[in-house]
């Protein structure tokens, strides 16, 4: 009989990605977890129709479906992409972004101990763990130093994590990944928030008088810099974490990154080009037209720069993202343009 997948937060991005790379590389069942919200947003899973892939619901705020789902489907494997994974949005919200990124964790953590000893169970990391950096690039010894609610709470999961590992000899792993990005990332983030807004504008060049005043892209901290991949490469990654051929007290957990790094400044940049769009005045800087920098879009603390370092996952697990921040980009400008044919 074929094994049983368990795959959260397949609405949103990389769950969805997840989805389909195990539909394409194994023959196993994937019961993806979703949510009740008030306006259905399957927009992400609505390209599949096949009998291996079945929705289930699920919350991390109840623990009631975390068990019900682990009785049910007694799975080989748990993915737990589900989050609040919006930084800014963890100031906010910061009660909830605790509970959905560390505490369910523990949850399902204990769940898995209790009911199902052998799933393998993969908690979805981040650079952001890293935050205050002491050093370029960021391997896997670098130091938790988190800035943000979000943050503290990947690092809260991170530590259970390992706990229940130890202690218990679960299969239980987080990688650290960096920023991933792509055609179904949400529009709040800065690469999708950018090239939305890029599509906008050229359709408004292309399409009106060019007298006529269109709102310029508003953005915060643009000198930040982040090492940005494609999001569909780094399934292969997760999925690789996941098979160690390793007791998983041996088990180790890697730094999923391109290595290379690049202001939002530079993104910015390279979306207009990508639409061909001139945002240069005579002086060579961009037109305030097209780009506006809003104080309110600032954090109260900022991760101001992020490289990883991926050598340990090329060297033992094989693993390196295949395409370029260039072509990321490209591929998400054109994406967004298509709405306007
Ligand atoms: P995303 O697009 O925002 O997706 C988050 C998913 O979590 C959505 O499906 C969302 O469902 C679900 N979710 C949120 N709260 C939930 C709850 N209470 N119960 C059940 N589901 C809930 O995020 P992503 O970019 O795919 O990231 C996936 C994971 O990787 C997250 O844990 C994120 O923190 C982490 N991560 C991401 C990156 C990156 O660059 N993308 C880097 C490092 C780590 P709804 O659709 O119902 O909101
Ligand atoms: O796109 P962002 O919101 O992503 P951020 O904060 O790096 O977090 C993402 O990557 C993490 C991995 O490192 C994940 F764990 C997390 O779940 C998420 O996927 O912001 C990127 C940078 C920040 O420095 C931010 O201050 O862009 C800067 N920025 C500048 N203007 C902006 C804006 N960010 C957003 N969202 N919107 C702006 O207008």
């Amino acid at each position: 009989m074929s094994k049983r997948v368990i795959v959260t937060g397949v609405t949103g991005q990389d769950g969805s990605h997840m989805v389909d790379y195990l539909l394409a590389n194994t023959d196993y069942k994937i019961y993806g977890g979703v949510r009740r919200l008030s306006v259905k947003n399957h927009v992400n899973i609505e390209h599949i129709n096949d009998p291996r892939f079945e929705l289930f619901d699920f919350d991390l705020t109840d623990p009631h479906t975390i068990q019900h789902a682990v009785a049910k489907i007694n799975p080989h494997y748990f993915i737990n992409f589900a989050a609040q994974s919006f930084v800014a949005g963890s100031w906010s919200f910061p009660w909830q972004t605790f509970t959905t990124d560390a505490t369910a964790v523990l949850t399902i953590l204990e769940t898995l101990r209790q009911n199902c000893k052998y799933c393998r169970f993969y908690n979805a990391g981040s650079s952001e763990e890293f935050g205050d950096v002491q050093y370029e690039p960021q391997d896997e010894n670098h130091p938790l130093r988190p800035r943000s609610p979000y943050a503290a709470g990947k690092c809260a999961a991170r530590h259970i994590v390992k706990v229940y590992r130890e202690s218990y000899g679960l299969y239980a792993v987080q990688g650290w990944l960096f920023n991933h990005e792509g055609v179904r990332r949400g529009e709040e983030f800065v690469t999708r928030k950018i090239t939305k807004n890029v599509a906008r504008i050229k359709n408004h060049l292309d399409t009106r008088l060019s007298i006529e005043i269109f709102k310029p892209i508003k953005l915060g901290n643009v000198d930040a810099k982040r090492d940005w991949s494609d999001a569909e490469d780094f399934m292969s990654g997760v999925w690789a974490m996941l098979n160690q051929d390793k007791d998983p007290k041996q088990l180790q957990e890697y730094v999923l990154a391109s290595g290379e790094t690049h202001t939002v400044k530079e993104f910015l940049e390279e979306a207009f080009k990508a639409a061909k769009v001139d945002i240069y005045d005579k002086e060579g800087n961009i037109d305030p037209k097209f780009v506006e920098v809003d104080p309110k879009l600032f954090r109260p603390a900022e991760v101001t720069t992020l490289t990883g370092d991926p050598s340990r996952a090329k060297q033992e697990l094989g693993w390196e993202p295949k395409s370029g921040f260039v072509d990321l980009v490209k591929k998400m400008v054109h994406n967004d343009l298509k709405d306007y044919d």
